[in-house]
């Protein structure tokens, strides 16, 4: 399951933007101590499967589902970072969370104080087990020696101020830099926590302010307002929303912004037996990799996949009249999967 963590200032609306995207209702004046986290799993609305689920009726619906987890605040102190829960290491993005409401917000400063913690923080990391290995390079051990070497260049980069995001690695690499869960080396998405009335820059200005580089985004949100609008009847919600110029719920426009940063695409598969089933995979995945995402085992005996875009098969109404109509291809392993693939797998264990 995809995990993205909150990170933000004091006050920035962390907690706010949280109960928006999971439309829960933590109490946002309540403090986290040092070491607490909040966490919240969130089903990824997809209307395409709500109408496969119409079409097939099965039992059960099975969304893809994200985890948020809301970190105490950063304040400025790297140290601190290093007593936050380890969880925090295994995110897939983090989310920044930076104030754009109330008194003198300054959204880029926050960027940039919280981005140099971050930095500061995984240099801490790279000293302690430098310091073990560099011995052991110079002892003549080599069998850590790709390991050391990626680290020394993360180092030097970090040193320059430029976070782990912004290196390039062999998949052997990135593998072991993996394994650190650097902080600056996750995928980020900096969200402009705007007043009720609306940022005063569009999302491009501030992709242009923040100059974040590569694997980063910037998405705006209104999040005490857009988080309200989780407290009204869906009639009243859509007036409103409509009203404001929303096109979107919260949590809907985060996971946009969030697939899009990590480069996910949604496929389908399932029937009237048991379940219809939404499942993501990056994009460029082939039909074996995808495969792999339900189970190893239908990766490993992969044949071929029958493939259908899922707008076909909602529009004919059924996998019979799709394969009439010539919309069904069977692909094999090189298939790279297309967003809004259904997809029944052959395979042989
Ligand atoms: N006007 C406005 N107020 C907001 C917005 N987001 C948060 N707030 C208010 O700012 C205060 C702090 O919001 P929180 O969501 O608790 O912020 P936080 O980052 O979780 O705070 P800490 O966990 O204490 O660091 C609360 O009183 C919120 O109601 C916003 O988008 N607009
Ligand atoms: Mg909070």
């Amino acid at each position: 399951m995809l995990k993205i963590g909150i990170m933000g200032q004091p006050r920035s609306g962390k907690t706010t933007i949280y109960n928006a995207v999971a439309a829960a209702h933590a109490d946002v004046d309540a403090y986290l101590a040092k070491d607490e986290i909040r966490r919240t799993v969130v089903k990824v609305p997809d209307p395409r499967l709500d109408r496969l689920f119409d079409l097939f009726l099965p039992p059960k619906k099975v969304h893809t589902e994200i985890e948020y987890v809301d970190f105490p605040a950063l304040t400025g102190d790297a140290t601190e970072v290093a007593s936050l829960p380890p969880m925090l290491r295994e995110l897939d993005a983090l989310m920044m969370v930076l104030r754009d409401f109330g008194d003198n917000p300054d959204p880029v400063a926050e960027a940039h104080a919280l981005c140099e913690e971050l930095i500061l923080a995984d240099l801490a990391v790279i000293e302690k087990r430098l310091t073990r290995l560099q011995r052991e390079v110079s002892s003549g051990r080599t069998e850590n020696q790709v390991e050391h070497d990626a680290l020394v260049r993360c180092q030097k980069a970090l040193e320059s101020e430029k976070p782990v995001r912004e290196l390039v690695f062999t998949p052997t690499e990135f593998k072991l830099m993996r394994g650190y869960g650097f902080l600056s080396g996750m995928p980020l998405l900096a969200v402009i926590n705007a007043p009720d009335g609306g940022s005063s820059r569009s999302a491009e200005d501030w992709q242009t302010a923040l100059n974040l580089g590569p694997k980063s985004k910037v998405h705006v949100v209104r999040g005490k307002l857009e988080g309200e609008l989780n407290d009204l009847s869906a009639e009243d919600r859509a007036a409103f929303m409509a009203d404001l110029g929303l096109t979107m719920s919260a949590l809907d426009g985060m996971i946009e912004a969030s697939y899009s940063l990590l480069g996910l695409i949604t496929f389908f598969t399932g029937g009237s037996e048991k379940d219809v089933h939404a499942w993501t995979v990056e994009r460029g995945a082939t039909a074996p990799q995808a495969a792999g995402v339900i189970h190893s085992d239908i990766e490993r005996g992969f044949i071929r996949a029958e493939v259908t875009p899922v707008e076909d098969l909602l529009t004919l109404g059924s996998p019979a009249a799709v394969r009439k109509a010539g919309k069904t291809r069977l692909e094999g392993k090189e298939y790279v999967i297309a967003d809004g693939d259904y997809l029944i797998f052959r395979f042989n264990v």
